[in-house]
């Protein structure tokens, strides 16, 4: 079996709800959601002229392949009414894959590790939460070890229920 972490995020509509639907369409299509992090309440990283992110991180136990499991992320993606139109900008949902298993994988549409994720706390936080001993299989420094080298100091804030 394969094990894929998975970022959820979205700062426009009902985000909780989305994600719940999310969580139900990759059970269904993909496989056994295996580990899940809080809800977290993120500052816009990017283009700041927008609202605050949902964020979520959860690893997927699954027999399919990257790009298989790329193809049903982008279909659900776009059930969800996912429409493209600026880099960072405001979204229902955004399915980032951020690793698969210790791999690297490398295509025109699919970059695994998530390229950015080192740099990003609403990323490496929940990260840090659900598999904080995980190597990055490039930087071979844990996800902890990555949190306390990473500079960003945006507010990632852990929603109470
Ligand atoms: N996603 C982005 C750009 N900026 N900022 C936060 N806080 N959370 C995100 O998920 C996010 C972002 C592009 O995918
Ligand atoms: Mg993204
Ligand atoms: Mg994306």
């Amino acid at each position: 079996m394969n094990k894929a972490i998975i970022l959820l995020g979205c700062n426009l509509g009902n985000c909780e709800s989305t994600f719940e639907t999310v969580l139900t369409l990759l059970n269904k299509t993909c496989g056994e959601i295996t580990k899940i992090s809080s809800l977290y309440e993120t500052a816009p990283w990017g283009n700041q002229d927008q609202s605050f992110f949902l964020n979520q991180v959860l690893q997927i136990t699954t027999t399919l392949n990257p790009e298989e499991l790329h193809f049903h992320t982008e279909k659900i993606e776009n059930e969800l009414g996912r429409i493209r139109k600026e880099i960072n900008g405001p979204r229902t949902i955004d399915i980032d894959i951020l690793f698969f298993n210790d791999l690297q994988v490398i295509t025109n549409t699919l970059i695994i590790p998530h390229p950015r994720l080192h740099l990003r706390k609403f990323t490496l936080i929940p990260l840090n939460e659900i598999i904080p001993n995980f190597i990055h299989p490039i930087y071979q420094k844990t996800i902890n070890q990555l949190l306390f080298d990473c500079k960003d100091k945006s507010d990632v804030i852990k929603k109470g229920n």
